[in-house]
């Protein structure tokens, strides 16, 4: 009986969670995404892309894709080691609390470009969507440099 309230009560709160943080979205939460950049690969090799996120909203976010015109494909991935061996792999969403940074650079978080476009070329600047929980998208001009990030 006890664990049965306590789950009715989790749930509730759960749902209340959800139904705030889609009304913050809805609002156009402060988010701002600064310093992105790709470094520019041959089309048949990934492109990794890097940015700072701030949430200086007073909700959490999450952060459930990207999309580029630049990119066939725009995908979360988060570099690990294991065991000296550098791995990565796939995210489906990233939750940014009310008022934290969220830093994707090389080693860690980064967005990967599949099947990049002839406009992905060190130099240009091409636009990312980024797309979060409830619907909310922030596009933000990223920088291209070459595989030396320069
Ligand atoms: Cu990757």
């Amino acid at each position: 009986m006890q664990f049965g309230n306590a789950n009715l009560f989790h749930i509730l709160a759960m749902t209340a969670l959800a139904l705030m943080v889609g009304i913050a979205a809805a609002d156009a939460a402060p988010l701002a995404v600064t310093g992105g950049w790709f470094r520019a690969l041959p089309a048949a090799v990934p492109s990794g892309g890097y940015f700072t996120l701030h949430n200086g909203g007073d909700k959490p976010v999450t952060l459930m894709g990207a999309q580029s015109p630049a990119c066939g494909h725009l995908m979360l991935h988060k570099s690990m080691n294991h065991g000296g061996m550098g791995m990565m792999e796939h995210v489906d969403s990233v939750k940014v609390e009310a008022g934290d940074t969220l830093t994707f650079a090389p080693g860690g978080y980064h967005l990967m470009c599949m099947d990049s476009k002839p406009i992905l070329k060190a130099g240009a600047r091409v636009p990312v969507t980024l797309q979060f929980a409830g619907g909310e998208t922030v596009t933000a001009d990223f920088a291209v440099r070459n595989a030396a990030g320069k």
